[in-house]
């Protein structure tokens, strides 16, 4: 703590406390300071800003998002200066980017790092939100807007044994920031999602045997990475305009469309051909190759054979091969990895794979992992297993809404919201790609500009209209849920039973689909509707004149 610290006991008053320093975080901060005049503080438990990119520093880190796609749209400025130097941008060159973005829109002097928020309680009295610290320092403010990331809470399995294990073990979410060598080491690595799936080709170039501990086997897609050369980087600059139109304007607000066409409209040599091409195109775009892909069961399982194929051709071991093709679940029915190299890697001769649907882990020894056939000696593990997904950090926090309402008692049965925006009895509270928005089905920025444009329009009616509080309205939340429920159920999307979209990845979560799966034009249109109808769904309290529920 610097001496410019207030003594710990004096609450400092701010107009919107901001948790989390990432994309989202970094922009509310600007918009709220520049655009409405408010005192703003963010919070930030890390060292630096990043959020996400400050934390995942796994060997293999990348977006998956192009580079060109995955930036701040709102400033033609930082459009025309930031100079990304690869297709899918690395982790430090992420991280740099927000780092530029904090000092070019000199952020950093509202931004306190190194401090988390234990606890978040609105007051009815006051109508204030009474925010605790780690560092003892109480925060009150009008608005507290969560913006912690979707996928920022680490899934380490409880798996028995852990705490015996001789070696280091570390999860890829809360990678050390001096890197680890595993140079000469028998590593295990748990986990076959986007995470798995980018670092196990770089753990199999640097260790001495590597073992893949695979509980579902995934599709993946080449991603073919290559460095942007000029002729790129100015075509995506002179053309932001249009990638804008067209993230904003599409399903998952990536810059392509998905192809206006239907998979079983093809004959089988036409169809074969488009996957082809998109298989070395490479990235995302292959699940744009037709528009029923994630509707029509036939018409994924095209996608799906054509894939699978791909991996038995690609990997030479037979029994290898059976297993990492051996999917249950739709291809894009889970968030699909996109690689360098992943299959590949199951050729060389130090790489092994374990089925741990045939053999499961029974627990971790001071040696390795012991699985229902082996003990297998290891000196180190790499946990890629994941998240407590677009809950997990919410709930960490202890948040409580009116008449001391606990987030925990609130969501007891799934994340009750309205739009991902707001849950009912948090007045004030906005989360930025809350439960119930797109979310993680998009291309994460577009997304997140979104939403922190929409609550930032939202407080300046507030204050225009002399409005103390907006609050989702209890039905208008149920209502919604129903709505994402029913936009999943048009898709394939619940058949992955254990994909983190329903927090099946997780030990008693309740099992509910969380992203908003109707596309990202469709929520805009919903989220602009509602606005033009005076916040329709929402409550909106005058200090003189009561509630008004619209
Ligand atoms: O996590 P996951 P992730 N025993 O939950 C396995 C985003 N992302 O970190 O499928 C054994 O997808 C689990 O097995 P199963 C992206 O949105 C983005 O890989 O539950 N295995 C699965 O194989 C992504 O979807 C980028 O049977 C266990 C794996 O661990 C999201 O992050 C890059 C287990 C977890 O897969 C999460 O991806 C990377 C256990 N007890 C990720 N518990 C970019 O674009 C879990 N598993 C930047």
């Amino acid at each position: 703590m610097n001496e410019s610290t207030p003594p710990l006991t004096s609450p400092i008053s701010v107009d919107a406390i901001v948790v989390g320093a990432g994309f989202s975080g970094l922009y509310q901060l600007l918009l709220l300071r520049e655009k409405l005049g408010l005192t703003v503080k963010v919070l930030d438990t890390a060292q630096g800003v990043g959020g996400t990119w400050y934390w995942n520093r796994y060997p293999g880190a990348r977006c998956d998002s192009e580079s060109h796609s995955y930036a701040y749209y709102f400033s033609k400025e930082l459009l025309a200066e930031w100079e990304w130097s690869e297709r899918y941008p690395q982790q430090p060159e992420i991280l740099r980017y927000l780092n530029h973005v904090a000092d070019r829109f000199d952020l950093r002097t509202d931004i306190t790092l190194g401090t988390k928020v234990l606890s978040a309680h609105y007051s009815e009295e006051n109508n204030l939100w009474h925010i605790t610290t780690n560092r003892g320092q109480i925060y009150t403010a009008t608005y507290f807007i969560t913006g912690v990331g979707c996928l920022s809470s680490a899934n380490i399995p409880s798996i028995e044994g852990l705490d015996s294990f001789s070696g280091q073990w570390f999860h890829t979410g809360e990678w050390p920031h001096e890197g680890v060598d595993f140079t000469g080491k028998k590593v295990g690595v748990i986990g076959t999602g986007s995470t798995g799936i980018q670092a196990i080709p770089m753990l199999a170039e640097q260790a001495k045997h590597l073992t893949v501990f695979q509980r579902t086997a995934n599709y993946s897609i080449p991603a073919r990475n290559k460095p942007l050369d000029d002729t790129f980087r100015r075509f995506a600059k002179e053309n932001a305009q249009y990638f804008r139109e067209v993230m904003t304007t599409n399903t998952n607000a990536h810059p392509f469309r998905i192809a206006d066409r239907l998979a079983l409209d093809c004959s089988d040599e036409e169809r074969n051909q488009i996957y082809e091409d998109a298989w070395l195109k490479g990235g995302l775009q292959f699940r744009a190759t037709f528009k029923d892909l994630l509707q029509n069961p036939q018409a994924n399982q095209t996608a799906a054979d054509f894939i699978r194929n791909k991996i038995r051709q690609t990997v030479i071991d037979p029994v290898k091969a059976e297993q990492l093709s051996n999917i249950d679940h739709p291809f894009a029915a889970k968030r699909p990895p996109i690689d360098s190299g992943y299959f590949e890697t199951f050729n060389a001769s130090h790489v092994d794979l374990v089925n741990l649907r045939e053999t499961p882990i029974e627990c971790i020894t001071p040696q390795g992992i012991k699985t229902s056939a082996a003990e297998f000696k290891l000196d180190m593990i790499v946990f890629a297993t994941g998240f407590d997904a677009m809950t997990g950090s919410l709930l960490k926090m202890d948040i409580r809404g009116r008449n001391g309402l606990t987030l925990e008692n609130a969501w007891h049965a799934g994340p009750l919201n309205y739009l991902g925006l707001q849950v009912p009895g948090f007045p004030n509270m906005f989360t930025i790609t809350g439960p119930g928005s797109p979310s993680v089905l998009c291309n994460m920025p577009p997304a997140i500009e979104h939403h922190v444009e929409w609550i930032t329009h939202c407080i300046a009616y507030l204050r225009q209209n002399q409005y103390n509080t907006i609050e989702a309205n209890q039905q208008a939340s149920e209502d919604w849920m129903a709505t994402v429920n029913a936009a999943a159920n048009e898709t394939l999307l619940p058949q992955a039973k254990h994909s983190w979209y329903l927090g099946a990845n997780v030990p008693g979560k309740p099992r509910v689909f969380m992203p908003y799966p109707g596309g990202f034009l469709r929520y805009r249109n919903i989220c602009e509707e509602i606005v033009s109808k005076g916040y329709a769904g929402f409550m909106l309290e005058h200090e003189s004149l009561g509630q008004t529920d619209k």
